[in-house]
């Protein structure tokens, strides 16, 4: 088995268990209620592990979330169940430990948990119907993981990259998108940074070639910045861009699709409840 094959058996293995384990919720409710009776008689001890695979945050942690993302405290609980579940198919960790042994040593590293590239790419695409080239994926990776450059997806920023993907608000989506078309950070999406994006995401037409495209992508170009470049300074801050986009809605994922489509949001939202 070569190794992409093998990259998409475990995903869809993945997936397979993230969905019986959406589908076994009732199961998990009742060792929860199981598990809130017992916790009773263990009050101000720390969480256990057991609380933790029932998704079960500090009191801490989930006022932090409730006032930073759009969920509730079930909603954040089952998010956080899924986390759980979803670490426990990274086994980064174990991974690393059996490639090199001597990171045993050096705790910090050791200590890393979180969702790892392949396992959120495989759940954009599956789950969330994103179908997006590898470059985007990657933006998307690095902009839910603010604050852990290169680590996997922490939970914190799994719960509010989700906050935004399910129930963001047009100016938290337009903050998101923003962020990931402006490739070097620097507040604004540039001509060569439009001309990047519209390359990725132009299919390649047979017949097509490479001269006849790149033209084609220059002229994109220049028709996307004189429909974002508001203020006709030849490169689209911003405010440029929610300007254009509160103008024409359909102008949030001009450069890519980076955000859910409707339908993956309303079933992932149903299984919330
Ligand atoms: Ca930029
Ligand atoms: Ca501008």
């Amino acid at each position: 088995m070569d190794q992409m094959s093998q990259a998409l058996t475990s995903g869809t293995v993945l997936l397979r268990s993230v969905s019986i384990f959406l589908s076994n919720r009732r199961q998990s409710k009742q060792l929860k209620e199981k598990a809130e009776k017992g916790e009773k008689k263990k009050k101000g001890k720390k969480l256990t592990k057991m609380d933790e695979q029932l998704g079960k945050l500090q009191p801490k942690v989930l006022e932090s979330l409730k006032r930073k993302t759009h969920f509730n405290k079930n909603e954040l609980e089952t998010l956080s169940r899924i986390y759980r579940k979803l670490v426990s198919n990274c086994p980064i960790t174990s991974r690393q430990l059996a490639m090199n042994p001597g990171m045993m040593i050096n705790k910090q590293s050791t200590s890393i948990e979180g969702i790892d590239r392949s396992v959120f790419r495989e759940l954009l695409h599956s789950t969330f119907d994103i179908v997006t080239e590898e470059a985007l994926m990657e933006r998307i990776f690095c902009t839910w993981d603010k604050g852990y450059e290169g680590l996997p997806i922490r939970l914190e920023g799994w719960i509010c990259g989700l906050s935004v993907f399910l129930k963001g608000t047009l100016t938290e989506k337009l903050q998101f998108c923003f962020r990931i078309y402006d490739l070097n950070n620097d507040n604004f999406i540039t001509r060569d940074e439009m001309f990047a994006l519209l390359r990725n995401s132009l299919m390649k037409h047979p017949g097509d070639d490479d001269e006849t495209r790149e033209e084609s992508v220059k002229d994109l170009v220049e028709i996307a910045l004189r429909k974002f470049d508001v203020d006709k300074d030849g490169k689209v801050s911003f405010m440029d861009y929610t300007t254009a986009v509160k103008a024409d809605i359909l102008l949030l994922e001009a450069f890519g699709q980076v955000l859910p489509t409707d339908g993956a949001v309303n079933s992932f939202l149903s299984t919330l409840q």
